[in-house]
C-alpha cells in the first residue's frame, strides 16, 4: 500500500570494454555500440566465440526505464547481485559502488530520477580476480593483450547481472530493516523483535498465523510477541507466520512491511545440532548456482526443479557452496523446511608453496564486510541454521596465522547475528592434526575425497584412511559432518566392475563411506558433492566440467541419486543415532 517494486528484468543493453576506456569516455551516459543481453543471466554462454565466452575485464550494462508519476518519495534501484564489482550510474550520475558479486547492490536514485519520464541506468562491471577479491584468483595476459582468468576455485567464473533487478519506491519515512529471535517455553514461544526505521514515528507489530489470524501484537521499535501453542518451523515440515510491521505518523500509517517468518531454535549441544531441541541429521548437498545457457543466472523454473529433485531424494539441507545464493532460494527453503548452511564467497584463500595467505592476501576487511552483509541479508530466514566463513582455506601450513584470522571472523559472525546461530568453516583434506582452526568451530565441517583424489579407485584403502581420521575427530567431542565427498561419474558410463568415472563406482564410493559414517554417533550429516554436474574452467581433471553431480546438469538422476533416495528415505530427519 505504501511501497512498490517494479521488475526491471528482461532485455538490457551490453558492451565489452576491453580497453577500459568506458569510464573516461563517459559510457555512463550511453553505450556507443551495445548488443542485447538478458537479465538475470551470466553473459558467458550466449556467446559463440571463445574470447567472448571467457571474457575477463570491464563490461557494461544499460537499461532505460520509466518511473511512474506516482512514485513515492524515495526511489531505489535494487540488484540481487552484480558480479564481481560495479559502479552504477543513473542519468549519468554515479549512485552506487559495490565490491563482491553475490550480495545485493542498492542505489538510492531519489535525487537523480525524473518521475513520469524515461530514465537511464548504465553500469560499469568488472569480473577480474586477484588475491584481494573474494573469491580469490588471478589472471594471465596473452600476447594479444587478452586476459584469461585463473580462479583459485573449481567453478566457472560466471559474471554479469545474474539476479533480478527492481525499481523500489518507498515513502519518505519508511521501515528499513527488522530482526527476530526466538525462545521456546513449553508449548509457547516468545518472538523478540527489533525494527529499524528511517524517520520517527510509532511502530506496531503483529504476528499472523498461516490462516492470517492475529496471534500476537506489540508496540514499539523493540519488544516481544508472545505466541501461545506455537506452531514450530520444523525441518521438512515448515510452518510460517507473517510478521506485519506498521510505521505510523500522528496516528496514521505511513509504511507497512510484511514477511514470512518461522519460529525455531538452533543450538549445539555436545556432539549434536539441535533444532527446536531435537537432534537433526543433515542430509543433502553442496550445490552451485549453475545451469545450461543461464550460467549462474537465477531462474524460477530451475529453482523449482532443484527443489523437486532434492525432495525426491529426501534431502533436508544444502550448503550455499561457495557464495550466498539468490534470495529467492532462501524463501523457497523457508517454505519447504529445507535447511541452509549459508556460505560467504571466501574460497581460494591459499597460494601454496610456502606463501602465507594471511600475510599476503589483502582480504580481511572485505571478508569482514561480506560476513556482515550476508548476515544482514539472511538473518531472518528460519531455513538458515549455520554460517560458513569460507571454503577450504590453507589452515595447515601457517596454523597460528590461520587461527588468528579465522577465529576473529568466527567471533565477528557470532556478534553480528541477532539470533547467534552456529558458525563453521569448511576445511579441506589436509593434515588435520596440524590444523587448529577447524576443531575450534561450532561444527567441524570436512571436505574429503578418500578414494577419488587420494587412494584413487581403492575403496578399501579409502575406508581405512577415513576411519583413521574419524577416530581423530571422535576425540574432539564436537559435532562433525562431511560437507563434501564424491566421485566424478559421466552419466551413461556403466561397468560390471565399478571403475572410476562409471555410475557404478559413484554408487559404490558412497555406499562404502556412508557405512563408516553410520557407525559414528558424533557424525551429524552428509553432504554429497555435488547436487548436479556443473561448469568449470577446462583442464585435464575436468571432462566438460565437474561430473560429481548426483544429477546431470539438466537434472536427470544418475544411479547414485536413486541410491541416496533409498538411503535417505530410511534416515529420519530427527533422532538418528541418538
Ligand atoms: C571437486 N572439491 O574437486 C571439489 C570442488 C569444490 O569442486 C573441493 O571445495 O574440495 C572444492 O569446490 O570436485
Amino acid at each position: 500500500r505504501y511501497r512498490m517494486a517494479l521488475s526491471l528484468d528482461g532485455m538490457w543493453q551490453f558492451q565489452f570494454d576491453p580497453k577500459s576506456c568506458g569510464l573516461s569516455e563517459n559510457w555512463k551516459d550511453g553505450l556507443p555500440s551495445p548488443i542485447s543481453m538478458p537479465v538475470p543471466a551470466s553473459f558467458s554462454d550466449f556467446f559463440t566465440s571463445g574470447p567472448d565466452r571467457d571474457y575477463c575485464g570491464d563490461f557494461w550494462y544499460q537499461k532505460d526505464f520509466f518511473v511512474p508519476e506516482t512514485a513515492q518519495s524515495k526511489v531505489q534501484l535494487r540488484f540481487g547481485s552484480i558480479t564481481h564489482r560495479a559502479i552504477v550510474f543513473c542519468n549519468g550520475v554515479e549512485v552506487a559502488r559495490h565490491e563482491g558479486g553475490f550480495l545485493p547492490v542498492v542505489a538510492d536514485v531519489t535525487d537523480v530520477v525524473r518521475c513520469g519520464a524515461v530514465n537511464r541506468v548504465c553500469i560499469w562491471v568488472n569480473n577480474d580476480l586477484n588475491e584481494s577479491t573474494l573469491p580469490c584468483g588471478t589472471h594471465n595476459v596473452l600476447s594479444s593483450g587478452r586476459k584469461i582468468v585463473k580462479p583459485y576455485f573449481d567453478f566457472f567464473n560466471y559474471s554479469g547481472i545474474q539476479r533480478s533487478v527492481y525499481l523500489v519506491m518507498l515513502p519518505a519515512e519508511s521501515i528499513q530493516d527488522y530482526e527476530v529471535s526466538y525462545t521456546l517455553d513449553g508449548a509457547d514461544a516468545q518472538v523478540d523483535y527489533k525494527v529499524f526505521c528511517e524517520g520517527a514515528g510509532e511502530i506496531s507489530v503483529q504476528l499472523l498465523d498461516a490462516e492470517n489470524k492475529l496471534v500476537a501484537e506489540a508496540n514499539g521499535a523493540e519488544g516481544a510477541l508472545c505466541v501461545q501453542n506455537a506452531h514450530l518451523w520444523q525441518v521438512r515440515n515448515a510452518y510460517l507466520y507473517t510478521i506485519v510491521i506498521v510505521l505510523k505518523k500522528d496516528g496514521l500509517p505511513v509504511d507497512e512491511y510484511r514477511e514470512r517468518i518461522g519460529i525455531r531454535t538452533v543450538e549445539i549441544r555436545g556432539t549434536k545440532i539441535l533444532i527446536n531441541g531435537k537432534s537433526v541429521y543433515l542430509k543433502g548437498f553442496g550445490k552451485h548456482e549453475d545451469f545450461d545457457i543461464l550460467g549462474r543466472g537465477f531462474n524460477w523454473a530451475v529453482a523449482k526443479r532443484d527443489f523437486e529433485c532434492m525432495k525426491w531424494t529426501d534431502a533436508n539441507c544444502f550448503r550455499t557452496s561457495h557464495y550466498p545464493y539468490a534470495e529467492e532460494m532462501y524463501r523457497l527453503c523457508d517454505r519447504e523446511g529445507i535447511v541452509i548452511i549459508d556460505e560467504v564467497p571466501a574460497v581460494g584463500i591459499g597460494a601454496g608453496a610456502g606463501i602465507n595467505p594471511y600475510e599476503t592476501f589483502p582480504i580481511r576487511e572485505h571478508h569482514e564486510q561480506v560476513i556482515k552483509d550476508m548476515i544482514a541479508r539472511d538473518k531472518n530466514h528460519p531455513c538458515v541454521v549455520m554460517w560458513s566463513l569460507g571454503n577450504e582455506p590453507d589452515t595447515e601450513n601457517f596454523p597460528e596465522s590461520a587461527y588468528e584470522y579465522w577465529h576473529s571472523l568466527y567471533e565477528l559472525a557470532h556478534e553480528t547475528d541477532p539470533s547467534d546461530r552456529p558458525v563453521t568453516l569448511v576445511c579441506c583434506q589436509n593434515n588435520y592434526e596440524k590444523d587448529i582452526v577447524t576443531r575450534s568451530m561450532d561444527v567441524v565441517c570436512i571436505n574429503r575425497y578418500y578414494g577419488w583424489y587420494n587412494l584413487s579407485g581403492d575403496l578399501d584403502a579409502a575406508c581405512y584412511g577415513l576411519n583413521l581420521e574419524l577416530d581423530f575427530w571422535e576425540k574432539q567431542n564436537k559435532p562433525v559432518m562431511i560437507t563434501e565427498y564424491g566421485a566424478d561419474a559421466v552419466a551413461g558410463i556403466h561397468e560390471c566392475v565399478p571403475e572410476m568415472f562409471s555410475e557404478e563406482f559413484q554408487v559404490e564410493f558412497y555406499k562404502r563411506q556412508n557405512a563408516q559414517f553410520d557407525k559414528r554417533k558424533f557424525f551429524i550429516g552428509e553432504h554429497v558433492w555435488n547436487f548436479a554436474d556443473f561448469a568449470t574452467v577446462q583442464g585435464c581433471m575436468r571432462v566438460d566440467g565437474n561430473k560429481k553431480g548426483l544429477f546431470t546438469r539438466e537434472r536427470r538422476p544418475k544411479m547414485a541419486a536413486h541410491y541416496f533416495r533409498e538411503r535417505w528415505g530410511e534416515v529420519p530427519d530427527f533422532g538418528y543415532k541418538r
